[in-house]
């Protein structure tokens, strides 16, 4: 569940107000968790609202092209899709901004009244992100209506803190926002930087940090998945903690490899296979992911997950 939008990327580096040519992209962290796992042989479908316009229709096009399931997209006459933009290299260089044009999109319009039981039969697993609990009160109680209902029916809860700052004033209000998620998740992703925006200081040792988040917030999570970009990942399953290095690629857009990673975790967890595991290939097509731009198109599919560990960036290219 969460919001898709159309994501406009620039083709080059400075202030937007001098770049004349973007990439269209469709992107939003938990559509492309749907697309990614949809890839690696998990039926997804998308709990989201998308305009009435035609960058509705864009978002719908490809969803189904991908395979994702659409039938429970909310196609809102009032408000238009979200977008956003990403400026590179201005003012820090070597860094992507990302600037968005969502407050009033169909999304933020969604309600609880929108959240059907029905919505949730024949699902093994609910995933969303602190993105979605940081948008209008009316999408977040749209959010823990979902997560009651998966409650009540005993579905793994997925959640991924995804702390956006430009969406979050406070770490007060972050705590109070991602609480019931926190709460409640048995599958919880986050990242150094979210674990320092959580406890309102900088974490040296990134264990001890894990740990006191989970005594602190999570009192359900039996998997807690930590990413740290270049400096690899690492996942506490309640005994002990798992790590993997990152691959090295060349990068051409950061975003969307949190999302690629989780994708790929948690189609590997939903194949039981062992945590290792799930790390790996979450590495893997969190890596794939930032050689192109846009969020989810170089996410890998089990031969190119293959095809990626057996050749240049095999092993030697390990961190
Ligand atoms: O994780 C990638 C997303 O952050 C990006 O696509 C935009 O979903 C987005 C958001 O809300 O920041």
């Amino acid at each position: 569940m969460g919001e898709i939008m159309i994501q406009f990327n620039s083709t080059i580096t400075g202030p937007l107000r001098h770049v004349n040519y973007f990439e269209k992209h469709i992107a939003g962290s938990e559509g492309n968790v749907a697309i990614g796992v949809k890839r690696l042989g998990i039926d997804s479908a998308v709990l989201t609202a998308v305009g009435e316009d035609e960058f509705g229709k864009n978002i719908l096009m490809i969803l189904k092209a991908e395979g994702v399931n659409t039938s429970l997209v909310k196609i809102d006459d009032s408000h238009p899709t979200g977008i956003y933009f990403i400026q590179r290299g201005y003012p820090i260089p070597e860094h992507v901004e990302v600037i968005y044009y969502r407050k009033d999109s169909a999304f933020n319009y969604l309600t609880e009244e929108d959240i059907k039981g029905e919505f949730f039969e024949d699902i093994n697993l609910f995933h969303t992100s602190g993105i979605s609990l940081s948008l209008s009160e009316k999408v977040r109680k749209a959010c823990e209506r979902a997560l009651g209902i998966c409650l009540d029916n005993e579905i793994t809860v997925s959640f991924d803190t995804n702390i956006r700052r430009k969406l979050l004033k406070s770490r007060k209000e972050a705590i109070e926002k991602l609480k019931p998620f926190l709460e409640n998740s048995r599958i919880i992703f986050t990242g150094k930087g979210d674990l320092e925006f959580i406890f309102g200081s900088e974490i040296e040792n990134v264990e001890k940090a894990a740990e006191k988040f989970l005594k602190e917030y999570c009192k359900n999570c039996e998997i807690l998945v930590i990413k740290m970009g270049a400096n690899g990942s690492m996942a506490w399953n309640g005994k002990n903690w798992y790590r993997q290095s990152s691959f090295k690629v060349n990068v051409v857009d950061e975003v969307g490899a949190g999302d690629a990673f989780d994708a790929a975790f948690l189609a590997c967890y939903l194949k039981e296979e062992d945590i290792q595991n799930c790390l790996k290939m979450g590495s893997v097509a969190g890596a794939l992911v930032t050689t192109t731009r846009g969020d989810y198109e170089a996410f890998p599919g089990e031969e190119e997950i293959h095809a990626f560990l057996n050749g240049v960036h095999g092993k030697e290219h390990l961190r």
